[in-house]
């Protein structure tokens, strides 16, 4: 007890106030992304098909969850052991299916999730969620970018189903779902037409956004990339398409930066401002890329600490955040909780700087304090904050977590087939 009260009285000299910081952390909302427990498989059709749209995933480390029984069994041991304030965020491709019932994507209906409704009710959480538009066998490679137009067609009608799955979501849970639209429609080599898929990619999502839904409470987002595995020389939802398609578009729906999805200097937190300069809203998918994969496990690193500095200037209300990586190489209960705890920890370092007066140093163009400043509070105390906001969740501190981990690989992973 007396370290958290030496480190706040540390803060304090600053003028940083500890214990607001934990009262706002509590209630900033992080999404946590169900596809980190299987691989990206889904329940939909074969789990052994591959991957595809440009993802994938490395390893075959023991007790992927094989259904949705132990995906949620999987998750209730995460939500043991991260602090703050979770929220569901779904692919399509989870919808569950019972007694031998089957549809296909674009014929998917709220009862598809019912399941997943009674899971958050019983959890207190909100539910994000996504269409899929990948993995599927009417990816000819393209989805809503097809030149086919039974095949754009189909993956409009799956688009329009998970609008109303997401006013489902909502409402059932009376929180806002946050609906992303991401393609990795694209081309592995020099295409002949560029102009035309994306176009085409553009009615599509017209079309999706039809569909009725209350802006307030549905929040559709279109993602961009810039290249994915096997597309790599052209992708139509570039980073140019999906910010001009959103700007274009504000009155419906919002643009998401994957921090995995931009050349390897160019930095999201320095695209946030750029964007809440003219979106009042944006989202968010929060990752590790490391060259060509965009979906390592979220370290606590620089480029995180920065996007959560700039979230905390931004206007922490602005920002849809959600975690976005897979990693099958390591244990998958651990890679979801280094993660999440990551961006926890880096929300609450950005939480414990002193705002005001870095904006003043710069203001004043004192920019050798400036930089002195920043460097001191690399050292700051902040781990016994970090454990004082554990245990006031309820939540393992550090050095601790990992046990529980352990045992649950031993008892329950290690166990299946
Ligand atoms: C892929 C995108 C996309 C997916 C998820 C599964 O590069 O980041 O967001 O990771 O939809
Ligand atoms: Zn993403």
């Amino acid at each position: 007890m007396t370290n958290y009260n030496d480190a706040k009285q540390r803060y304090e000299e600053l003028g940083i106030d500890c214990e607001k910081a934990i009262e706002i952390l509590k209630n900033i909302s992080v999404s946590l992304h169900c596809w980190q427990g299987d691989d990206v498989r889904g329940f939909d059709s074969d789990p052994n098909k591959p991957l595809t749209g440009g993802i994938q995933t490395t390893g075959n480390y023991k007790g992927r969850a094989r259904d949705y029984k132990e995906l949620m069994a999987d998750l209730d041991e995460v939500l043991k052991l991260i602090p703050g304030k979770p929220k569901m965020n779904l692919h399509a491709s989870y919808a569950i299916f019972e007694d031998g019932e089957w549809v296909d994507r674009d014929k998917l209906e709220p009862k598809h999730f019912e399941k997943w409704v009674e899971f958050c009710k019983e959890r207190g959480l909100g539910c994000d969620f996504n269409p899929t538009f990948f993995s599927h066998e009417k990816c000819d490679p393209l989805t809503l970018s097809s030149a086919n137009e039974e095949t754009r067609k189909f993956w409009i009608e799956h688009g329009k189903a998970c609008i109303r799955i997401s006013n489902y979501l909502a409402k059932e849970l009376n929180d806002k779902c946050v609906m992303n639209i991401w393609t990795g429609d694209g081309f592995k080599d020099i295409p002949g037409d560029r102009l035309g898929p994306r176009k085409r990619y553009q009615e599509s999502i017209d079309e999706i956004l039809k569909e009725p839904y209350d802006f307030n409470k549905v929040k559709p987002c279109v993602e961009s990339k810039v290249f994915g595995i096997g597309v790599e020389s052209y992708t139509v939802g570039s980073s140019e398409f999906a910010l001009s398609y959103a700007a274009f578009n504000k009155d419906k729906c919002i643009p998401l930066m994957d921090n995995g999805h931009y050349h390897p200097t160019e930095v999201v937190s320095d695209k946030i401002p750029s964007l809440l300069t003219f979106f009042d809203e944006i989202a968010l998918h929060v990752t590790r890329p490391i060259r060509w994969d965009s979906d390592h496990v979220v370290l606590f690193d620089d480029e995180t600490k920065e996007i959560a500095r700039e979230i905390v200037r931004c206007g922490i209300d602005r920002v849809n955040i959600a975690l976005d990586y897979f990693d099958a190489s390591i244990n998958r209960i651990s890679a979801w909780v280094t993660g999440y705890r990551n961006v926890q920890k880096a929300l609450l370092f950005a939480l414990l700087q002193p705002t005001a007066e870095l904006k003043k140093l710069q203001d004043e163009q004192n920019f050798s304090k400036l930089m002195v400043v920043q460097e001191e509070l690399k050292t700051m105390p902040f781990n016994e904050i970090w454990d004082e906001y554990c245990k006031r969740c309820n939540k393992p501190k550090d050095g601790v977590w990992y046990k529980e981990v352990e045992r649950y690989e031993r008892e329950v992973l290690s166990k299946r087939g």
